[in-house]
């Protein structure tokens, strides 16, 4: 068992910002500061030679962040057992403050193993570097399935588990959780954006110096277009107040557009705002897309960046709908448990309902406040991503000038995009046969670079220590889908050609590079018996023998995918065929043609 040194000299007492503006006062009274000073730093760094480690998650490092900044105030670590049950059961923390979301270190077994409490964990960033000491006072194995459940469950009869903060939790997250004070040597390093990324305290200079007393906070995770900035205007007119954009940057739901090209939208967004009415700042925040829970916990964030109101709009912080179309939560859920808690919170909420546009007053409207018998229009999420994809224009009344030509500049249409084809099948099935034959096609065609990634040649050259075990050919499969995600974020073209006969790491791959670009699953379906009967490599006869052992459909499986894209059957169609259907279907789907 691992203890601290006991020659740490004993935890310094709680720091706070001081207090020098007029605003609104933080959560539990004061700005937490866990950052601490040199020469303290100086002696965590010494002591820390004996401690164990832990390099945090991306999710991790945001929360970090946010604690170590004050934005979670009043938190002064990661949550101890009994704040955790009372978040999740209550929404309070131990001491009956309101907190609506559980802000939990969690780490392997392994470690947890070798920690008790009493103990130091020094936390790193992925470059190893010390952020921050965990003085240990909890370890424990949550219930996760009971977390999920409890903070991110809903009546509506959406599908829990489609949720992305319970899939994290159930899927990825590890299974113990360490709680206790954190004592913060450095902020996480960004290089992006820095004089844009305020610490609430920095937030609140700032309002003081402008003379704000009562500014509105305006949370987002998408582009912000004309129908946000009529919104905005209209709630600060509304509350008298001026405007922080407090775009998240951290974690949101993936699948969004980046925040770099976010950030450089809102940049080209602020000057249409009345001088000096408006801020942008932004917030490393991971979110769980926990609607009405996390539009409590947003409130508290603003109230902690000296923010007098926050604009909720129609399923604030929700993740939209499950794969079969039910939301997982009510639109307006968000805004009604905030209202009931606003008054304890001290932060207002400005509700707002979906703002529509109305062509024939050429104005938008909150979609309860249309005037009879006039029609109104609207660009829904998918549709703009649809329009961006096909390099279709944004029309002027939907979104600014520059915001439009800085999305358009980071979304280029398909045909200019990357694109993974992802063959998969049987041993003999001809996968790299089409490969070849598709690869030739492209390099014919021109503009993009190709890169052809056979099954035998990743097995040469990347994998060559692995076996056909589940574990190593999952691996395999991993390190294709990596670096064919890589090749397609630059706008090439990636040609997988492995029997990957997994569906679950096929489906990691497709996760990973359809963030990036174009994926397509092709299913070279050639039956097992053709396969066999050709038996180009004389393997299937040694597979029969026993001399190979685990062959893919002879004695280890194959899992038939059932969301190709293209399914081919080799048995009647020519490689020059059956490469030219794979094309087809790409000049289909926009990723060939359409001019330069
Ligand atoms: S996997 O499952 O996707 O990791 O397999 P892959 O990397 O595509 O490698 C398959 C090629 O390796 C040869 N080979 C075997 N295949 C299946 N099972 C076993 N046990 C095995 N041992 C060797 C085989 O030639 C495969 O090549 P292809 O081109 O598919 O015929």
């Amino acid at each position: 068992m691992f203890l601290a040194r006991f020659d740490l000299p004993a935890l310094p007492p709680l720091k706070a910002h001081p207090m020098t503006d007029h605003l609104i006062a933080p959560h539990g009274g004061a700005l937490v500061d866990l950052v601490v000073a040199d020469e303290r730093a100086r002696e965590l760094k010494e002591a820390s030679r004996d401690w164990l480690s832990w390099t945090l998650t991306e999710r991790q490092l945001c929360d970090l962040e946010l604690l170590m900044s004050g934005g979670f105030s009043p938190l002064t670590g990661f949550m101890g057992r009994e704040d955790y049950e009372g978040v999740v059961e209550d929404m309070r923390l131990r001491d009956g403050t309101l907190w609506p979301m559980p802000v939990t270190l969690d780490v392997t077994e392994a470690l947890a193993d070798t920690l008790a409490p009493g103990a130091t964990l020094a936390l790193r960033d992925q470059e190893g570097v010390m952020l921050a000491a965990l003085h240990v006072e909890d370890i424990w194995t949550p219930d996760r399935q009971h977390e999920a459940e409890t903070v991110f469950g809903s009546d509506t009869g959406a599908a829990l588990e489609e949720h992305p903060a319970v899939r994290y939790l159930l899927g990825q997250a590890n299974p113990v959780y360490v709680g206790g004070r954190v004592e913060g040597l450095q902020l996480p390093p960004h290089y992006d954006f820095r004089t844009l990324r305020l610490t609430p305290a920095e937030v609140r200079t700032s309002f003081a110096k402008l003379g704000w007393q009562k500014a509105v906070a305006f949370q987002t995770r998408n582009p912000m277009h004309r129908a946000h900035q009529e919104l905005t205007l209209r709630a600060t007119k509304e509350v008298e107040a001026s405007l922080l954009i407090h775009p998240v940057v951290g974690m949101t739901k993936p699948g969004d557009i980046d925040h770099y090209t976010r950030v450089r939208c809102y940049q080209a967004l602020l000057p249409t705002y009345p001088k000096d009415t408006a801020m942008l700042s932004l917030l490393p925040l991971a979110m769980r897309m926990g609607g009405p829970r996390e539009a409590i916990w947003h409130a508290i964030i603003r109230k902690n960046h000296g923010c007098t109101h926050l604009i909720v709009g129609r399923d604030h912080a929700g993740p939209g709908e499950d794969s079969a179309g039910t939301p997982f939560y009510g639109p307006y859920d968000a805004q009604e448990l905030l209202k009931k808690h606003e008054k304890e919170l001290g932060i207002s909420m400005v509700p707002f309902k979906l703002m529509v546009y109305a062509p024939e007053h050429d104005t938008y409207y909150p979609s309860d406040e249309v005037p009879e018998g006039i029609e109104t229009v609207n660009i829904s999420g998918t549709e703009q991503r649809r329009r961006l994809q096909r390099g279709i224009e944004l029309p002027d009344w939907f979104t600014f000038p520059a915001v439009g030509e800085e999305l358009r500049k980071s979304s280029p249409p398909r045909h200019k995009q990357g694109v993974t084809i992802f063959l998969t099948g049987l041993s003999g099935a001809g996968k790299s046969t089409i490969a070849n034959a598709l690869m030739v096609k492209f390099l014919e065609l021109g503009g993009r670079p190709v890169t052809l990634l056979d099954g035998d040649l990743v097995r040469r050259h990347l994998s060559s220590e692995l076996g056909f075990s589940k574990e190593h050919r999952d691996i395999n499969i991993r390190r294709i889908g990596f670096v064919a995600s890589e090749i397609t974020k630059n706008g090439g073209i990636a040609i997988c050609a492995p029997i990957a006969p997994y569906d679950s790491v096929r489906k990691e791959v497709r996760e990973l590079v359809e963030p990036v670009g174009g994926f397509i699953l092709v299913h070279v379906a050639t039956p097992l018996d053709v396969c066999e009967e050709r038996d180009r490599k004389g393997l299937y006869a040694k597979a029969r023998a026993g001399i190979i052992k685990e062959f893919t459909g002879i004695s280890d499986p194959y899992e038939e995918p059932t969301d190709a894209d293209i399914v081919i059957d080799t048995t009647d169609l020519t490689p020059e065929e059956e490469a030219h259907r794979i094309v087809l279907h790409l000049e289909r789907e926009g990723y060939i043609g359409g001019g330069d």
